[in-house]
């Protein structure tokens, strides 16, 4: 399906962000984990842009975009983490990344929370990193939907691919999916859940569990060995 994609801004601060109420998609990771790459390859578009100030840290950048005859979404892509200097705290060094973005619903002034969710994308060569443990974990108390990509897919042999994706879904206690920029695989899969966002859909009646959660992808990543809670649903703190 085609989209319709263009870069709207580099936030350097929550008042740049989007205030219409469309659904976004944020995507955070260690750098260089993928996330410009996958944005690139959602859309097929060399998109994502570098900063013209380099080393002026921000907030986001966010690109609008529209798929056939679905309302806009927003992919916005997050600063990278994990090269934090002086032995920094991954947890900390993350929440400090990511908190005035994911904060911002319970802000004065801002309009209707969004409906937001949170991809983390994990390099599916590097399974078991305690800084993609601690963004987990803080994504899963903070975000209300949140999901895990395993990127670069491509770079690993049948063998090696099936023993990372088993040790991050248990590692994440959730089922992945695994995504390459490179070959394609598995962006039909992140953008059926991507459709899954409830303002992408039309409205339809309230019922007591409708919304909030996503099923599963289908047909991705290794059975995790115990159930899997798949996408978070957890109410946010604020
Ligand atoms: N083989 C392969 N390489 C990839 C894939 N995705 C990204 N890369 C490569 O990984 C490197 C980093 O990709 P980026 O998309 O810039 O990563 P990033 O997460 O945006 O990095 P920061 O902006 O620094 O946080 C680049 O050299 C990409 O070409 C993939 O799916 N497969
Ligand atoms: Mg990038």
């Amino acid at each position: 399906m085609k989209a319709d994609a263009s870069f709207v801004r580099s936030a350097a601060s929550v008042d740049d962000l989007p205030r219409d109420g469309a659904a976004e998609i944020a995507l955070v990771g260690r750098s260089n984990v993928g996330k410009s790459s996958l944005i690139n390859a959602l859309v097929r578009q060399r998109l994502a842009r570098t900063s013209a100030a380099p080393g002026k840290t921000r907030l986001a950048n966010i690109y609008r975009v529209r798929r056939g005859g679905g309302p806009p979404i927003y992919l916005v892509d997050l600063p990278g983490y994990g090269y934090a200097r002086g032995g920094r705290d991954a947890a900390v060094e993350f929440e400090a990344l990511t908190a005035g973005f994911f904060g911002r619903a319970g802000q004065a002034g801002c309009a209707s929370p969004p409906d937001l969710t949170a991809l983390l994308l994990v390099d599916a060569r590097h399974p078991g990193l305690a800084s993609d443990a601690a963004a987990w974990q803080w994504l899963q108390q903070t975000v209300r939907r949140c999901a895990v990509v395993a990127t670069k897919i491509d770079k690993l042999a049948r063998g090696e691919r099936i023993r990372a994706m088993r040790e991050l879904e248990s590692v994440c206690e959730t089922s992945v999916l695994p995504v390459s920029a490179v070959t394609g695989e598995g962006l039909d899969e992140l953008w059926k859940l991507i459709d899954r966002q409830p303002s992408n859909r039309p409205p339809r009646p309230p019922s007591n569990n409708s919304s909030r959660s996503l099923p599963p992808p289908k047909g991705t990543g290794t059975p995790a060995r115990r159930p899997p809670r798949s996408w978070s649903s957890r109410r946010s703190r604020t």
